[in-house]
């Protein structure tokens, strides 16, 4: 913590180091009090630096000797540097001894302490808070570690790589040494030391060696790993199949552990995940659980290549690696999900989180490239704007070459890349040279502005259909607002997947102009990298709907005009799942809209209740894909289609339709209710999921109108299938229906929940979420959360439990956020200001939630930024708080 504002870093300041560290011996004699580090490196001078002082990076932790080539040398300590203003000539050893205090270290960055044992995380820049070094990616060296602790206390002890050697030592103490022969960098190192137990799984690969998976969590929870091993198997064979790509170690660990900034962290060869990533049953866990789990198992599996085989020059090519990965694990859960209907379903949830959160922070005040220019504090980088646009923008590459010319640039990426740290530019020349003569390929140069330029662009299409010539011309245009630090825009290069159908909704086919007449798909992508382009096609024989960016084949904001009838036939059959379930979802926004705008109640209309009917009943359609459809956007989509937002008016808009449609569908809820029960065995698998995805909110939707109606049966029922429920999918289900519905009965099944979960933190965490999530009416949701501050299992020193409650109440219930008299923004600068104190990174994600004040309507707006400013007030602030909140007020 520390006054005054950081100095920016700036992309175009990148140089090389003047030293590298080509291999370093580690030495830990663990302690949470005072642990001290012994670290033995050999230094290289590089041959094209110029020497002059080594500067190691270090913060939080205290020197006790430094010795260059076995004799002392002078060294200071300069603000969070240990400068050597005259090392040795040449090539030489340098050892350094420190301490560091793991259990104080609330920022959970470097080594720390959580239940009892120790924990690493160093990505982005937690090394330096365990030994001084070369803290930066493109420094890559081999890791040897010896761990030395108590062995009854500390019974397990891991690094990366391979174990070489273990045994005794005086005073009930033991060791292990670890050998990882992967030069890395230092924000892959791990440790842990701690009392776990692990479940096993030897598996072969294809080249008929033998792996042992690992997956290490505290005693009492070997019964919830069985999914996460699952996992991992199948990302181990996923990646062989799908990109040749092998385990490359002897072992592969996941360790879990209860405190946690992040999702998970790809160590090499010994992955270390929040709980909440790793711990699952069908008793705890709900569908979506699982599915998350097998995400980021794979997510962090696949790191192993993309991220630390080849890894990042510099920070700010962080999406190399995260843009990449996160394509890679779509991919994996796409595949894993099996039938067309399951893809598309995780295609549209994909699709929904980009544009929730991504396109926010896009036209916010943290606005900033795929590949930022600059930053403060690295670690409020890890946004969706490098994952999940950075995962788009690798699609629209795989796009423009096709799928299997993206798995050939891939094996010329790692051909030519391997055991480096390189750039995007390097990947994306990879991609395009394995393709000559691709889009890609010719458009490079403009296709790379995706990385560099901010912002979402706008993509308006107008059609025109010419009956005597039978032609019909599509105009496309682009253009793309400003972002703070970038007025002008050049074009982007905007592949559009898209098709044409009839009005009775047959899909036609597509020949342009000039183009042979065997040329004629039902599907095409059609590139636009100019500001504006014209398409006319031929052999048209009635006015087409036309149906633009099928799959979302680019992050672009659409506006093509289509009236409510022409999204009707597109809901009804448009070949693809996305456009059809984005059809349905227009058509509500357009009421949406329309309510919140003139103020007036919201009345839903004839033609779009028999619609949602009709894709309720629907014979064909997977349920998972209907309750998508039925759910209109949330209030956070439809706040980002408006310049000034109301969230009150907005929620009240969206509460109106939900309960109209609850009343107008009523039959056909219960019909769905009764019809997609699930018997046997619990399995999370797509079929048994999609099932349980129809029929919660079937159970919502009944409850909801029967209260409104004042009749209680519905509730009762809620009730009853809460207590009884098998899995936790149906019991969440249930009691967010009586929670939903504001039902008497919400608060007894609350404390039942309680009372039967109350040594299981996961499912506490959700116990907290779903009070902070509730649909707020007069501000009891908001009352409810002040007081959860004070219940007993609330602490603001465990991320998921500071999340589930400040996080979920500040970054995804805006009605309850956002109080005219200011309450909740009060509530906002108080626990910023806490958690700051604990934990940075936590208090910088919660500092976000108010990234798109400029936006509000009054009395909001002011409200908001006074609260940002009392904030940005503090003269004690962490460099992470203070560049969100100068940003948000400049
Ligand atoms: N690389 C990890 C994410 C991660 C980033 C930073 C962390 O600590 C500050 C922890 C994890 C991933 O993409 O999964
Ligand atoms: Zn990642």
């Amino acid at each position: 913590m520390r006054e005054g504002i950081a100095q920016a870093i700036k992309r175009a300041d990148y140089a090389a180091p003047a030293y590298w560290i080509r291999s370093v011996e580690l030495t830990f004699d663990l302690d949470p009090a005072r642990t001290i580090v012994a670290s033995r490196m050999r230094v290289e001078r590089n041959a094209s630096g110029n020497g002059g002082a080594l500067r190691l990076h270090g913060e939080d932790i205290e020197p006790l000797r430094v010795l260059a080539n076995g004799q002392s040398v002078s060294f200071r300590v300069e603000g969070r540097e240990l400068v050597i203003d005259n090392p040795p000539e040449g090539d030489f050893t340098l050892e350094i001894r420190n301490t560091c205090a793991p259990e104080k270290n609330t920022h959970l960055s470097g080594l720390y302490t959580s239940g009892g044992g120790f924990f690493t995380q160093c990505e982005a820049e937690g090394f330096r808070r365990i030994t001084y070094f070369l803290d930066r990616p493109d420094v890559m060296a081999v890791y040897t570690v010896t761990l030395r602790a108590n062995k009854a206390r500390y019974p397990v002890l891991l690094s990366n790589g391979n174990l070489v050697e273990q045994g005794e030592l005086d005073n009930g103490r033991h060791y292990a040494k670890w050998h990882d022969p992967f030069p890395k960098p230092s924000y892959l190192f791990a440790l842990v030391a701690a009392d776990l137990v692990a479940r096993e799984q030897h598996v072969r690969t294809r080249s008929g060696k033998d792996h042992l998976l690992q997956v290490w969590v505290r005693r009492g929870d070997l019964d919830k790993t069985e999914h996460a091993m699952n996992s991992l198997i199948a990302s181990v064979v996923w990646d062989e199949a799908r990109f040749r790509l092998p385990l490359d170690l002897e072992r592969f660990m996941i360790v879990a552990v209860g405190d946690f900034n992040m999702g998970a962290m790809e160590n090499k060869g010994l992955n270390i995940f929040n709980t909440k990533y790793v711990l699952a049953n069908a008793a705890t866990a709900t569908d979506s659980d699982f599915a998350d789990i097998e995400s980021v198992v794979g997510h962090e599996y696949f790191h192993n290549w993309t991220g630390n085989r080849i890894t990042c020059r510099d920070w700010f090519q962080l999406s190399l690696k995260e843009g990449l990965t996160v394509f890679r694990d779509q991919e994996f859960s796409m595949d894993m999900a099996g039938s067309a209907s399951a893809r598309a379903v995780k295609r549209i949830l994909d699709v929904r989180t980009l544009r929730e959160r991504q396109f926010p922070e896009d036209a916010g005040t943290m606005a900033h490239p795929v590949r930022p220019d600059e930053y403060v504090a690295i670690d409020n980088f890890y946004t969706a704007t490098v994952y999940e646009k950075g995962a788009e923008v690798v699609r629209m590459m795989q796009t423009l070459v096709g799928r299997e010319g993206f798995a050939k640039g891939m094996a010329l990426y790692f051909e030519r890349h391997d055991g480096r740290a390189v750039t995007c530019d390097d990947f994306a020349q990879s991609i395009a040279d394995a393709n000559p003569g691709s889009e890609l390929a010719r458009t490079l140069p403009h296709f790379k502005r995706w990385y560099g330029r901010a912002g979402t662009p706008h993509l308006t299409a107008r059609g025109r259909y010419d009956a005597p010539t039978r032609t019909y011309t599509l105009a496309l245009e682009q253009h793309t607002p400003a972002t703070p630090g970038q007025a002008e825009k050049l074009p982007f290069v905007i592949p559009v997947a898209m098709g044409l159908l009839t009005r009775d909704g047959r899909p036609m086919a597509l020949r342009l102009e000039d183009e042979p007449a065997d040329k004629a798909a039902e599907e095409r992508v059609l590139v636009l990298d100019e500001a504006r382009a014209f398409y006319t096609f031929v052999d048209v024989d009635s006015e087409p709907v036309p149906s633009l960016l099928r799959h979302f084949s680019a992050p672009v904001r659409l506006h093509d005009g289509l009236s409510d009838d022409e999204l009707l036939v597109l809901l009804a059959h448009d070949p693809d799942p996305f456009n059809r379930w984005e059809a349905g979802q227009r058509t509500a926004l357009h009421r949406l809209l329309a309510a919140v705008r003139d103020g007036q109640p919201l009345q839903l209309d004839a033609a779009f209740v028999e619609a949602m009917r009709g894709v309720l009943r629907h014979e064909t359609l997977d349920p998972a894909f209907k309750d998508l459809t039925l759910t209109p956007p949330t209030e956070t989509y439809v706040a980002e289609q408006l310049d000034h937002v109301d969230p009150q008016r907005i929620h009240a808009a969206r509460e109106a339709m939900v309960l109209q449609l609850a009343r107008d569908l009523r039959a056909d809820w219960e019909w769905a209710w009764e019809t997609h029960q699930v018997g046997g065995a619990y399995s999370p698998d797509a079929v048994q999921a999609g099932r349980r995805a129809l029929a919660n909110p079937a159970l919502q939707m009944l409850c909801l109108d029967a209260t409104a109606r004042g009749d209680v049966l519905w509730q009762g029922k809620a009730y009853q299938r809460f207590k009884d429920a098998s899995n936790m999918t149906d019991r969440q289900g249930a009691l967010w229906a009586l929670l939903a519905s504001h039902s008497e009965m919400a608060d007894p099944a609350l404390q039942r929940f309680h009372d039967q979960f109350r040594d299981d933190a996961l499912v506490i965490d959700k116990w907290f979420i779903l009070q902070a999530a509730a649909p707020e009416k007069d501000g009891r949701v908001f009352a409810r959360a002040k007081a959860l501050l004070k219940h007993p299992d609330f602490t603001l020193a465990n991320p998921n439990r500071a999340r589930s409650l400040i996080r979920t109440l500040c970054g995804e219930n805006p009605a309850a956020f956002h109080r005219t008299d200011a309450a909740g923004y009060v509530f906002w600068a108080e626990r910023v200001i806490e958690l700051d104190a604990i934990n940075p990174q936590l208090a910088s994600r919660v500092a976000r939630a108010l990234d798109r004040w400029a936006t509000l309507a009054e009395p909001y707006r002011s409200a908001a930024r006074e609260a940002i400013a009392r904030v940005a007030a503090r003269a004690e602030l962490s460099d992470d708080v203070r560049e969100v909140v100068t940003r948000a007020l400049e």
